[in-house]
């Protein structure tokens, strides 16, 4: 490994020679004087060299140098007398300037050369942002008891409906890929308790919207020995909040560039049933509507200042077999939705916890159980009052930095036409 001293470090190296490595962000050509700036994974350096041929944006290369100060310089200090190697040359230009402070491209440009494009800085920057998220994510639920769990992608029956999934040949036998994790994360609440995992999941979604992806990245939980559903809508108002104080902690430079404003979390989030959701935005349908989500997050920062707000007892009908019934109120379920800036962000719920009552709900669905014998193994040897949620990643992100498009928030999103990069 060369000995290599990071842009942002500069200035703890004044007068001293030193050597940083990166790609070369832009190249100025002046009479007297040329200045070759240099990114790498900190920021932005310059160097000052005479008058000569530079090597071209995006070449890679490692530049020794005495560090002077110059008020010019990012950061107020640069390399002077440079030696600059090139470790790689770029076969073709990037097919937009990539040291323009805003992207000139078109989003499917920037999708069609993600490699490259995903380099400026305002593209990296929700990248920065997701990554901080997870972070979060993960340090609370461990601070809180959870075990991390890696469950398999390639799995024997849908989870969520059987509308959605893609099927493949394993081995020759039909197989899905996983909707999610739900049979396996419950399955392991008889092992830890309390689970949680971070992974890809996979929906054959036939819609072409800027909130729905073919693959995301989803984090889910699941926990034992819950009084009901509001259990788990504390726990998730923990993750919440643990991954915006870890966005803020670890992604400040991201969150400036970007303009992010990030959302309080209120002591308890606002909750409001679904029955009174459907009142409120006058429907009678058995679901919300995008639009009704987007009246009902303005509604909650008028009347309750929260970005966020639960809706809770969903009907039955429109859940998942594996949802706990409201023992007060027929008709209508445990399970909830969180709601973030307009959009559906979360999913979760009590579950049934035992054998019998999964049987009938698969009955009452007209369907057996031979298809579920692997995950009601759980459920034949005893598992506690327990629930769950999962967060869809990339819709997280999209709200947090006001991006358009989910596909902004993921490095190379996989939708109805999109297979490469
Ligand atoms: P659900 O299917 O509602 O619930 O998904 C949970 C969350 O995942 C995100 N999401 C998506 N994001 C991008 N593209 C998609 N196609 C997409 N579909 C869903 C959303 C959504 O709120 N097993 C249950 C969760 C549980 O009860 O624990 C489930 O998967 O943010």
């Amino acid at each position: 490994m060369i000995s290599r001293v990071l842009s942002a470090e500069l200035a703890e190296h004044a007068g001293q020679r030193v050597t940083i490595a990166g790609w070369v962000y832009r190249r100025r050509r002046l009479k007297s004087v040329s200045f070759l700036i240099v990114r790498d994974r900190s920021g932005l350096a310059q160097a000052v060299a005479a008058s000569g041929d530079l090597p071209a944006e995006e070449s890679v290369v490692q530049v020794t140098g005495t560090v002077a100060a110059g008020s010019q310089a990012p950061g107020g200090y640069e390399l002077v007398a440079p030696e600059i190697e090139v470790l790689a040359r770029p076969s073709a230009p990037p097919p937009f300037d990539l040291y323009r402070p805003v992207v000139s491209a078109a989003l499917p440009t920037v999708l069609d050369h993600a490699p490259v494009a995903l380099r400026h800085p305002m593209l990296r920057a929700p990248l920065e942002i997701s990554a901080a998220s997870v972070a979060g994510f993960r340090e609370t639920l461990d601070r809180l008891g959870f075990t991390e769990i890696h469950t398999p992608k390639i799995v024997g029956s849908a989870t969520e409906s059987g509308a959605n999934v893609f099927g493949i040949d394993y081995f020759g036998r039909p197989a899905y890929l996983a909707q999610s994790p739900q049979f396996y994360k419950q399955a392991m609440v008889g092992v830890f308790e309390r689970v949680y995992e971070v992974g890809p999941v996979f929906r054959a979604e036939p819609h072409d919207t800027v909130r729905h992806l073919a693959q995301y990245t989803s984090l889910d939980a699941e926990l034992g020995f819950v009084r009901d559903h509001r259990d788990v809508m504390a726990v998730l108002r923990e993750a919440v909040a643990g991954m915006l104080e870890s966005v803020r902690r670890r992604a400040p430079a991201a969150l400036d560039l970007l303009g992010v404003t990030l959302p309080e979390v209120p002591a308890e989030i606002p909750a409001v049933h679904f029955a009174e959701a459907r009142r409120l935005t006058s429907s009678d349908e058995p679901d919300l509507s995008p639009e009704q989500e987007r009246w009902l997050s303005e509604w909650a920062l008028k009347e309750h200042g929260s970005e966020f707000l639960f809706v809770t007892g969903y009907p039955m009908a429109k859940r998942p077999f594996y949802t706990h019934p409201d023992p007060a109120r027929p008709g209508y379920s445990n399970g909830f939705d969180l709601l973030f800036r307009g959009l559906e962000l979360v999913t979760g719920g009590q579950r049934l916890h035992r054998y019998d009552d999964y049987v009938r709900a698969l009955a009452a669905r007209g369907e057996g159980t031979d298809a579920y014998e692997g995950y009601l193994q759980a459920f034949r040897y005893g598992m506690p009052p327990h629930g769950g949620f999962a967060l869809g990643l990339e819709r997280w992100t999209a709200r947090l930095t006001g991006a358009a498009n989910i596909r902004q928030t993921t490095a190379f999103p996989r939708d109805l036409h999109r297979l490469s990069p």
